[in-house]
C-alpha cells in the first residue's frame, strides 16, 4: 500500500471553495519561468512537427480550424511534456480542486490560436465524453499573456452547477447550440480572464467557457490537460477515443495505460500507449 503523499503545490482552501463555488479559479506561480520555457518549447517543437505538412492560410481552413491548431496527447510524444505532466504538481492541484484522493490523466492538448484565429465557440467539455457526472478538471496553460485581443479565455460563473447541457458543436459539423441561453443557467454572463504567463486557470468539466478571436499579430501558445477523478465508469458507447483504445466497454471502470492515475503520483514515469491518434485535429475515433 502507497503511504500517503503530500501534495508538491498545496493549495488554500480559499482556491478549492472558490473553484467549486464559482466553477473556475486562477493559480499563479506553478511553475517557474525557466520551467514554463521548457514547456513551452517542447509544446512548440510538437505542434511544428505536427503540422508542419499543413500551410494553408487560417482564412482556407475549417470554422472548427480556424478556432486553433489543435494537437493532442502531447505526453505520448514528447519525453519533455511527459515528465510535466506526470510529476505530480498538475495532477496533486487537480486531486485537491476536485476533493478526490485520485486522479486519472484525461488528456492534454495544444490549442494554438493563429493571428486571425477566429472565436472558440461557448461550450462545456464534459458533455463532449460518456463519463456522466465523473469530477472532471481541465487546466489552461498560457505561455504568453493572454489579453482579449489574443484569444482570452472567458468562464460563465456558477455554470457547472447547470450540469450537462445540450452539447455544442463546437467542430460547427452541426449548427452549435447557444448554450449561453440554456434556460437552465442561473447566470449567463461570461467573465473575460486576462492573465501573465505563469498563470493557469483551472474550470470544472461543466463550467461553460469560450475564447475570444485573435485579432494580434501572433499566435496564442496554450497548453491544456484534463484530469478524471479514479473511479468512474463509461456510460454511453458512442466513440470516445481514449476508452476505445483502452477497451473500456460501457460499465466498465475509466483504466488504461492512456489514461494513467498520476495522482498520487506513480513511482515511475508511465509508459505511453503503443497505439496513437491522429496527431493534428479531434482524436475521437481509433483508426
Ligand atoms: O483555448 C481555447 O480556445 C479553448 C479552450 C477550451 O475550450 C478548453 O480548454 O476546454
Amino acid at each position: 500500500m502507497k503511504t500517503q503523499q503530500t501534495f508538491p503545490h498545496s493549495l488554500s482552501d480559499g482556491t478549492v471553495r472558490l473553484f467549486n463555488d464559482q466553477g473556475f479559479v486562477v493559480t499563479p506561480d506553478v511553475f517557474a519561468r525557466a520551467e514554463l520555457l521548457t514547456l513551452g518549447a517542447a509544446v512548440d517543437d510538437e505542434v511544428a512537427r505536427r503540422s508542419a505538412h499543413d500551410t494553408r492560410e487560417v482564412s482556407a481552413k475549417s470554422t472548427y480550424e480556424q478556432s486553433f491548431v489543435q494537437c493532442m496527447r502531447l505526453w505520448e510524444t514528447s519525453n519533455t511534456v511527459r515528465e510535466f505532466i506526470c510529476d505530480g504538481r498538475l495532477a496533486g492541484m487537480a486531486a485537491q480542486l476536485l476533493r478526490v484522493p485520485s486522479v486519472r490523466l484525461w488528456q492534454d492538448q495544444a490549442l494554438y490560436k493563429e493571428s486571425g484565429g477566429r472565436e472558440t465557440d461557448p461550450h462545456q467539455d464534459q458533455t463532449f465524453w460518456p463519463i456522466g457526472d465523473a469530477p472532471l478538471v481541465s487546466v489552461w496553460i498560457p505561455f504568453d499573456a493572454v489579453t482579449h485581443s489574443n484569444g482570452a479565455m472567458a468562464y460563465v460563473p456558477e455554470s457547472h452547477r447547470a450540469g450537462g447541457l445540450k452539447p455544442v458543436d463546437i467542430t460547427h459539423t452541426t449548427e452549435p447550440y447557444d448554450i449561453l441561453n440554456d434556460p437552465k443557467l442561473a447566470q449567463r454572463t461570461p467573465k473575460w480572464m486576462e492573465v501573465d504567463a505563469g498563470d493557469m486557470i483551472w474550470h470544472h468539466g461543466y463550467t461553460i467557457h469560450q475564447a475570444a478571436a485573435n485579432t494580434s499579430a501572433a499566435t496564442r501558445r496554450v497548453f491544456t490537460v484534463v484530469f478524471i477523478a479514479d473511479g468512474c465508469t463509461r456510460r454511453k458507447s458512442w466513440p470516445t477515443f481514449p476508452l476505445d483504445r483502452d477497451q473500456v466497454g460501457v460499465g466498465d471502470q475509466i483504466a488504461g495505460v492512456g489514461m494513467p492515475v498520476l495522482w498520487p503520483k506513480p513511482d515511475t514515469v508511465p509508459p505511453v500507449p503503443e497505439q496513437q491518434g491522429v496527431l493534428l485535429g479531434v482524436q475521437s475515433r481509433v483508426v
